[in-house]
């Protein structure tokens, strides 16, 4: 599966209304959204100007994403974390993806729900999420 990684209306000349408490509204898709359990290989592309990451946490029943909470560094709990693609140009955890590179993970994952959200400070508060649905 691919995963995009970027900030909304980034290079535009003039400040947008404020959306949010943080001005710039990012984004994280993944495509399909739903994939087959077993083993899934993730790329994710950043195609923003600021630096990102995709960690893989596992979505609690009856919870959306978006609706962690974020301690005072701005970042939510990686508690529980089935991987994460943060290395540019390289496979698994690094110092976050630069601007116009790739990372890459292989996940082993069972049926269920889960979140894939960048835990750079504020990325996830910015909109940083996205629901990847596994099925059985
Ligand atoms: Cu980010």
């Amino acid at each position: 599966m691919d995963v995009s990684l970027s900030e909304m209306g980034s290079g535009m000349m003039s400040p947008g209304p404020n959306p949010g408490s943080h001005g710039t509204r990012m984004r994280l898709t993944v495509t399909p959204s739903s994939v087959p359990a077993g083993k899934v290989s993730l790329r994710a592309y950043n195609a923003g100007v600021l630096a990102h990451e995709v960690v893989v946490l596992p979505l609690p029943a009856g919870q959306t994403p978006g609706r962690r909470v974020t301690g005072s560094d701005g970042r939510v709990s990686e508690t529980g974390s089935l991987g994460e693609a943060s290395r540019t140009c390289g496979a698994g955890a690094g110092n976050g993806i630069a601007p116009g590179s790739t990372s890459w993970t292989t996940l082993t994952l069972r049926p269920g729900r889960y979140e894939l959200l960048c835990n750079f400070p504020g990325h996830y508060a910015a909109g940083m999420y996205a629901e990847l649905d596994v099925t059985g």
